[in-house]
């Protein structure tokens, strides 16, 4: 019996050794350790030993059995370590590999512009104010003084939607609305930026729908100088300190006098160049003084409050400033276009 059990200690041990996966081991357990294994039928014979025999070799069948098991559980444990590395093998991430780029927007160009033309306004103390895009043709036209068969007034240049609504074409009537919300007693000092409509074709320099930025500067003593030196700062601070800013009489029916305001050409400081179209001078904005009858329309008495306004088309400023020549390419999107003007 001795000899049998240092015989399947022997083979067992022999087998665990090369067991090759935890299923192998598991069978290895059943066949020497389980309720029909190999070491339960010697135990189940000592029966028939000497009452001297049978600790002896019930001790020797517990010694077995105990080095049978310690086999089994030391080579299971380096069987799962050898299945964990193979995994942790298989599974690792390559953190050298480079990462899928993650496109980032950014503002539109003309979002931009807008937002420095606000933000220069803003310091020099004006309110930014929004209105409506449905207008009515009293704050579109009537009090601007574009009295009913104006000529500026024509069906055909604007959209109606009824013979008392239409597409506001410029954002002067969110101006008008404020004169009239403040009832003639208060100050106004705002600008209002926003999408405006003319029924146009559509080309290189003209748009169905373009945006506006009017300012409006209601008080009392206000002159013509705070329109010129307010304009003056902000065509410097827009393009360049460097820049020289002249105004041209013109006509508006909202503004008397009115005028366009010129800057002198950066690229040959008023010589005349291709740029300028030889003059020395760039158009971009136009304004003047509230007419009395806006203002008096508006509740404002003109022999005590005077004001000025001015109105300027962004798109126009952005292509000046960074040589746009196509004002469709604020409005159809080419993100290669919009990229250039991405800051970091
Ligand atoms: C231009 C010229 C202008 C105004 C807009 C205005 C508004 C009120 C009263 C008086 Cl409420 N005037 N706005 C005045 C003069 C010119 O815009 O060329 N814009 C692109």
């Amino acid at each position: 019996m001795k000899d049998q059990l240092e015989a399947i200690q022997k083979e067992a041990l022999e087998k665990v050794t090369q067991a090759a996966n935890l299923k192998e081991l598991q069978d290895i357990r059943v066949s020497y350790l389980g309720k029909k294994g190999s070491i339960t039928k010697v135990l189940k014979g000592m029966g028939k030993l000497s009452s001297e025999e049978r600790p002896i070799i019930g001790q020797m069948a517990n010694a077995v059995r105990d080095a049978i098991t310690t086999s089994i559980e030391e080579k299971a444990t380096s069987l799962e370590q050898a299945a964990l590395e193979k995994r942790l093998e298989e599974e690792s991430i390559d953190v050298t590999l480079p990462g899928r780029p993650v496109n980032i927007g950014g503002p539109h160009l003309l979002t931009s512009i807008v937002e420095e033309i606000e933000d220069l306004f803003i310091g020099m103390g004006y309110e930014v104010k929004e209105g409506p895009e449905v207008e009515t043709d009293y704050f579109n036209f009537e009090a601007l003084n574009l009295p009913k068969n104006h000529p500026a007034r024509d069906m055909q240049d604007s959209f109606y939607i009824t013979n008392e609504l239409l597409l506001r074409t410029h954002t002067s009537p969110v101006q008008a609305r404020t004169m009239q919300e403040y009832e003639g007693n208060q100050p106004v000092k705002m600008i209002c930026p926003g999408k405006v409509y003319r029924r146009d074709t559509d080309d290189a320099t003209h748009s169905h729908q373009f945006t506006q930025i009017e300012g409006l500067y209601v008080d009392k003593n206000v002159r013509m100088s705070d329109l010129k030196g307010t304009l003056d700062k902000f065509a410097k601070k827009m393009f360049g300190e460097e820049r020289k800013i002249r105004l041209r009489p013109s006509f508006f029916p909202f503004t008397e006098p009115s005028v366009e305001m010129d800057i002198s050409c950066k690229v040959c400081h008023g010589e005349g160049c291709s740029v300028c179209k030889g003059t020395g001078w760039i158009e971009i904005l136009g304004g003047g003084m509230v007419h009395p009858k806006v203002l008096s329309m508006a509740g404002y008495d003109p022999k005590v409050y005077s004001g000025f306004a001015f109105g300027m088309g962004p798109e126009r400023i952005a292509m000046l400033k960074y040589g746009v020549s196509d004002i469709r390419g604020f409005y159809t999107n080419d993100v290669r276009f919009l990229k250039q003007y991405h800051k970091a």
